[in-house]
């Protein structure tokens, strides 16, 4: 069975501009070309939800954000504040983020610099998904003080649709035998590849959600006829050369004994050896080891050596080292059952 999850930052550059000026909190938010007291030219690259109910939108010219806001402003409500934005600190946010996706799935597609899809097909089931996804959610917000919204589906046309569902703050999760329904009542334009023209075509028809478009035969709408009735069968592709070797194992159930965790680690140290050394790379730097508590905290802890090595007792050394402080009160202090362990080697040449 496939599990995949689809997040997508909440108002993204207008959330990272919010959260780094304290002065903007609360108010309308506008990323975006300058608005020239609406002589500019140019558009809207985002807004927040604030902006949004004042009709602002992506892709709406300045100049038309400026009016809207003006005459928001004339009817006694908040006046908007135009930013022209920093994209060098969004990359910078948004790797922070596909870094959190990272530590919770072995394959995550980064789809654009607010979204991406990750793979959980490993957890089992749409349950155990869900609670990643809510850890994710956490995290994120924990770490970088950003909301996302996220889908979970059995494939990525409809985990994108979920994360789209709800937002801001959205988690929404569609398992395989309800995607088809899921998407009936929807307006056509949610199936992606459904533009305004397409939509403008069908809607003369009469055909507005799904549900009528389902009416149509497959001759009608080839390239549609799979993907309104739920299904995808499209990969995630992990563009990065991750340049490293790891190797993870979920228990079947949750483990506190040290024999048994430390006897895991070390085959998983072997496993990545072995694997490391039928490889064209011939030394590592940084070993690094991956935790994920019972409650689904997930820890990294990583060591590089001061020289690349390519030795075997090396490998397992530090791996050994950086877990002890797990065993007892340093990492894990309220005695936590332990779900999955991992270990990495990166640095490689
Ligand atoms: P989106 O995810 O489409 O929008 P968003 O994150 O601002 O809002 P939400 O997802 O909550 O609806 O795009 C992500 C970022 O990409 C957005 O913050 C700014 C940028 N962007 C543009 O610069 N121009 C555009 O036309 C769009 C749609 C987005
Ligand atoms: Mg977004």
């Amino acid at each position: 069975m496939r599990i995949i999850g689809h997040l997508d930052m909440d108002a993204f550059f207008a959330a990272v501009e919010e959260r780094d000026h304290k002065w903007l909190q609360g108010k309308p938010v506008i990323v975006g070309a300058d608005p020239k007291d609406g002589a500019g030219r140019g558009v809207v690259s985002t807004a927040n939800y604030k902006a949004r109910e004042y009709g602002v939108c992506s892709a709406l010219p300045i100049s038309r954000a400026w009016k809207l806001c003006e005459e928001a402003r004339k009817n006694g409500k908040a006046k908007c504040f135009f930013l022209a934005g920093n994209f060098r600190k969004y990359e910078e946010v948004s790797g922070k983020i596909m870094e959190i996706l990272r530590s919770y799935s072995d394959l995550v597609e980064e789809a654009s610099v607010d979204e991406a899809y990750f793979d959980l097909s490993v957890e089992g089931s749409f349950e155990m998904a869900e609670l990643i996804a809510k850890k994710i959610k956490e995290e994120v917000f924990g770490k970088e003080m950003l909301s996302c919204s996220i889908g979970i589906g059995p494939n990525k046309l409809i985990a994108k649709i979920a994360s789209d569902f709800k937002k801001p703050d959205g988690l929404t999760v569609i398992k395989e035998e309800d995607a088809e329904k899921f998407l009936e009542p929807m307006p056509i334009r949610k199936i992606p590849g459904i533009g305004p023209k397409t939509e403008a075509i069908f809607s003369k028809k009469g055909v507005k959600t799904v549900l009528d478009l389902k009416k149509l035969s497959q001759n009608e709408l080839p390239h549609f006829y799979d993907k309104i009735r739920g299904k995808d069968e499209a990969i995630l592709i992990q563009e990065y050369d991750a340049k490293s070797i790891s190797e993870e194992n979920t228990f079947g159930t949750d483990v506190r004994d040290p024999v048994l965790l430390l006897e895991t680690l070390k085959d998983l140290a072997e496993q990545v050896y072995r694997r490391f050394h039928a490889s064209k790379y011939k030394s590592f730097r940084t070993v690094s080891i991956k935790i994920r508590f019972e409650n689904f905290l997930t820890k990294t802890r990583a060591h590089t050596l001061a020289k690349q090595a390519s030795n075997k007792k090396i490998l397992e050394r530090e791996a050994m080292k950086l877990f002890l402080p797990f065993l007892d009160s340093r990492e894990n202090p309220r005695k936590w059952k332990i779900r999955l362990l991992g270990v990495k080697i990166e640095k490689l040449t």
